[in-house]
């Protein structure tokens, strides 16, 4: 070593480009090049080229050390998606579904650019003919003048499996028209995850300028539920005769919709299910008035119209009951034949019907606000797990941990209490700072 270096280490800046997210990889060559004796500097994430040239010369390193994993991607990716580009809709949305490094760069960069499309659940039974019907309804969106996005969501297949294929070919009315654009989502063995993967999905869709999304999803119990919370508008299937009505009212599925959908009404028992749908509506609005009307409140709206004199109108006549804050939306009950197209048209008149309700009845914000509270402690959860995951790694895995229990040296309530130790100072320290 010169005698100019033993008086001054030899100085590093360790620099990250682009917006990746993936700061490990920039820590390690750091400590890697402290570890070898150098003095370092560290640019934090999210540098342009421009500046790690501006902190070098300013800082007058002697070495530059730069993590680029996947670096420039995120800006590159986010302008396209928003120039109109499919491809690039296509792998941020990739990203979204496979958690990649960087997805919530991404996302972040996305929420301001969503808020403009209107979003539709569709759920029901297996079979119910939910793809059938999505396919009619982007159709019939696009012969009104609207894009479309299409999320088909598959929770029961870990992998990419039949169900979803199946789902791809039963929405080919609108094959070549890249405005509607389908795309399938699996389980990947994270069902938690799914609904938040959903939502981020969502909000590609939305920031591209799509007018009207639809998610597709089997209701089948809770994790799917939550799937369909991302969606403005819920429409639940109920084919004739299913016995369905039961399982559904059990599974909770009757207080997530806004609009039944009474499919394969070409099949007989068609009119029996509208009739017992619209009693188990008035049933559950007169022995519970003020909880019974699932997420909309009280029941107070129209009589639930039974789809056989469809006109628009009825489809929407709602809105002329609605009287100030406490006016409530009743589900409506609406016939289709998903495979011929019939009463699609109507039904999309009663997703409007509902958006225009819950807008004039101020349920929209409150909707959304009570969404992204939701959002950010599902986030603060997952994230808070994440890192005592790593404190528990950290401090030898958690086997050492089970040992001590099953020795009883200590016990499950102590090992959680010493492991949020320093969380739980800090936050009482801070509040103790604002007495
Ligand atoms: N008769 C009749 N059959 C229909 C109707 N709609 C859909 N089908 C048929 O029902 C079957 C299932 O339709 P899908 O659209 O795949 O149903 P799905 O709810 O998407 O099914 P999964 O995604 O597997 O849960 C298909 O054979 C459709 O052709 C309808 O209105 N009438
Ligand atoms: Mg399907």
């Amino acid at each position: 070593m010169s005698a100019d270096q033993k008086q001054r280490s030899i100085r590093c800046l360790v620099a990250k480009v682009g917006l990746d997210g993936h700061d490990r990889g920039a820590h390690v060559i750091a400590r890697a090049f402290r570890d070898a004796g150098f003095e370092v500097i560290y640019s934090g994430l999210h540098k342009a080229p421009e500046e790690i040239v501006q902190a070098a010369v300013q800082e007058d390193v002697d070495v530059l050390g730069i993590s680029i994993l996947s670096g420039d991607d995120r800006p590159e990716l986010i302008d396209d998606l928003l120039a109109g580009d499919h491809r690039a809709l296509a792998r941020v949305i990739t990203k979204i579904e496979n958690r990649a490094p960087g997805y919530r760069e991404l996302v972040s960069a996305l929420h301001e650019h969503t808020g403009d499309a209107a979003v539709v659940g569709v759920t029901g039974s297996p079979g119910s003919g939910k793809s059938t019907l999505v396919d009619k309804l982007a159709e019939e969106y696009r012969d009104r003048g609207l894009t479309v996005g299409v999320i088909a969501v598959d929770p029961s297949s870990p992998y990419t499996g039949g169900a979803v294929l199946g789902d791809r070919i039963r929405m080919a009315s609108t094959v070549g028209d890249m405005d509607v654009f389908v795309r399938s989502m699996s389980a990947r063995g994270n069902l938690g995850g799914l609904s938040t993967a959903t939502a981020d999905a969502v909000k590609a869709l939305d920031a591209f300028g799509k007018d009207r999304i639809i998610i597709e999803t089997v209701g089948a119990g809770q994790n799917e539920i939550d799937v369909v919370r991302a969606a403005d508008t819920v429409a639940v299937l109920v084919p004739p005769s299913s016995g369905d009505t039961v399982q559904m009212l059990k599974a909770g599925i009757l207080e997530i919709a806004d609009v039944f959908v009474v499919n394969k009404a070409d099949l007989d028992g068609a009119d029996r299910t509208v009739k017992e749908l619209r009693e188990m509506i008035e049933l559950r609005d007169d022995v519970n008035p003020v909880l019974g009307a699932g997420k909309h409140g009280p029941g107070g709206g129209p009589t639930p119209n039974d789809g056989d004199d469809e006109s628009p109108k009825s489809a929407a006549g709602t809105l002329d009951t609605v009287e100030g804050e406490e006016a409530t939306w009743t589900p409506s009950i609406l016939e289709t034949v998903a495979t011929r197209g019939e009463g699609v048209d109507a039904l999309l008149d009663a997703f409007a019907a509902h958006r225009e309700h819950v807008a004039a009845t101020g349920r929209a914000d409150e909707i959304e606000r009570r969404r992204y509270a939701e959002e950010i402690r599902t986030l603060l959860r997952d994230d808070a797990a994440g890192l005592l995951e790593r404190e528990i790694e950290r401090r030898g895995g958690i086997d050492e941990f089970v040992d001590a229990v099953v020795a009883r040296e200590t016990d499950p309530y102590e090992v959680a209490d010493d492991l949020l130790g320093p969380l739980r100072e800090c936050v009482e320290e801070r509040s103790h700072d604002e007495d």
